[in-house]
C-alpha cells in the first residue's frame, strides 16, 4: 500500500467513507500528500471543495480502492453503512477510524474476519485542525501485517502507534485517556461553580486553575509507580487519612453546588478508609476503582502490545 495504486480494476489509492470534519480533514491530507482518494457521504454535498473522486453510493466507494476508511459517528452507523457491502469489502484492507468501545471494536474486527476483511482500528487523538501534523496521534490495533502495509499512509495523517493485534486496545487506550480529560474538565467546572457562588468569574478561576493542574500532573508518575508496584505502603505518600475530602464535599453543599464530582473521589477514598488502609498511600482508591469490574487485571496481567 506504500506505493500508489496501479491494479486497473480499483481506481484510487484510498476510499474515505464519512465526510464529517474528522473525515473530510482525512481526505484532504491524503490528497495533500499526492494519494489518490475517491470519497463518499451520506449525506450528499458535505465538504464541496474536496478535490477528490466522489462515489454516489457507499458501495461504489469501497470497491474503488484496495484501503477504505470508516469514519463515521458510531459503532451503529459503521454496522449501518458497511453491513450492506460486505461482499465488496473481501480482499480489501479496512480502517476504521470512527470511534467506538473496544468491545466494539473486536465485534467489527469478527466480522471482517467473516468476510476475509483485513482489520485495522483507529482511535484519533486529535481534533480535525491537527490532521496532517505531527502534533495528532492515532493509535491502531487489529491486523499487524495490515499496519505495517498501510503505514505510509496512515503517517500522512499523524504520528501513529501500534498497540497490538486485540482489535479492541487501540480504544481502550483511548477512551482512558479521554476518560481523564473529561474527569478534569468537570472538576475545573465544579471548581468555578463554587468560586461563581461568591462572585469570581470562570476566567479568574481558570487562570488560577491551569498552571495549578498543570503542576499537579508531575504526581501522576508517582501514583503510577506504587500502583505498578502494588504496595501501597511505601514511605512518603500523601496518606488516605490525610486525603479524606469530606470537608471538600461539605463545602460544595454549603456553597449550594452539586457535589457529585467530589462525592466521586471521596467514595473510593471512604471504601478504603473503612477497609482499614487509612495509613496507606492516595493511589490505593484504585484498587476500589478496579474492583468495580470482576474482569479487571493488573497491569503485568494483560497482553502485551
Ligand atoms: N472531530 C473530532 O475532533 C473528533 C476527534 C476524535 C475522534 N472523533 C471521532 O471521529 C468520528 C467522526 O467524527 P466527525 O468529527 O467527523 O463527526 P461529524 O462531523 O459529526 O460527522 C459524522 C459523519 O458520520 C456520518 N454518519 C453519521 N451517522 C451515519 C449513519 N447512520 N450512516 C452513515 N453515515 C453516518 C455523517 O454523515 P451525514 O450525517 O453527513 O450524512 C458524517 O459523515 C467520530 O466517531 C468521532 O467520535 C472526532
Amino acid at each position: 500500500m506504500s506505493e500508489p495504486n496501479r491494479n486497473p480494476a480499483q481506481l484510487t489509492d484510498v476510499s474515505v467513507l464519512g465526510l464529517g470534519a474528522m473525515g473530510s480533514a482525512l481526505a484532504s491530507a491524503l490528497l495533500d500528500a499526492g494519494r489518490s482518494v475517491t470519497v463518499w457521504n451520506r449525506t450528499p454535498g458535505r465538504a464541496p471543495g474536496l478535490q477528490a473522486r466522489l462515489a454516489g453510493t457507499a458501495r461504489e466507494a469501497v470497491t474503488a480502492s484496495p484501503l477504505v476508511v470508516a469514519c463515521l459517528l458510531t459503532y451503529e452507523s459503521v454496522r449501518d453503512t458497511l453491513g450492506p457491502v460486505a461482499d465488496e469489502l473481501r480482499g480489501r484492507t479496512l480502517v476504521n477510524v470512527t470511534t467506538t468501545t473496544p468491545n466494539e471494536s473486536r465485534q467489527l474486527a469478527a466480522w471482517a474476519a467473516e468476510f476475509g476483511v483485513t482489520y485495522l482500528d483507529g482511535a484519533i487523538m486529535a481534533v480535525p485542525a491537527m490532521i496532517g501534523t505531527r502534533e495528532g496521534q492515532i493509535f491502531y490495533s487489529g491486523s499487524r501485517a495490515a499496519y505495517d502495509a498501510v503505514l505510509p499512509i496512515l503517517d500522512v495523517w499523524a504520528t501513529s502507534e501500534f498497540h497490538g493485534e486485540d482489535a479492541g486496545r487501540a480504544s481502550l487506550v483511548d477512551l482512558a485517556m479521554l476518560s481523564g480529560m473529561y474527569q478534569m474538565f468537570q472538576g475545573f467546572l465544579h471548581g468555578a461553580a463554587m468560586v461563581a457562588t461568591m462572585g469570581m468569574s470562570a476566567s479568574e478561576f481558570a487562570a488560577r486553575q491551569a498552571p495549578f493542574l498543570s503542576a499537579m500532573t508531575d504526581g501522576f508518575a508517582g501514583f503510577a509507580e506504587v500502583v505498578d508496584g502494588g504496595d501501597y505502603t511505601v514511605p512518603g505518600q500523601q496518606s488516605l487519612d490525610f486525603s479524606d475530602l469530606s470537608h471538600l464535599v461539605r463545602a460544595s453543599e454549603e456553597q449550594g453546588v452539586d457535589p457529585a464530582p467530589i462525592a466521586a473521589v471521596q467514595k473510593p477514598i471512604a471504601q478504603q478508609i473503612a477497609a482499614g488502609h487509612g495509613r496507606e498511600g492516595f493511589a490505593r482508591i484504585y484498587e476500589s476503582l478496579r474492583a468495580a469490574h470482576p474482569a479487571t487485571t493488573r497491569p503485568e496481567e494483560g497482553t502485551a502490545a
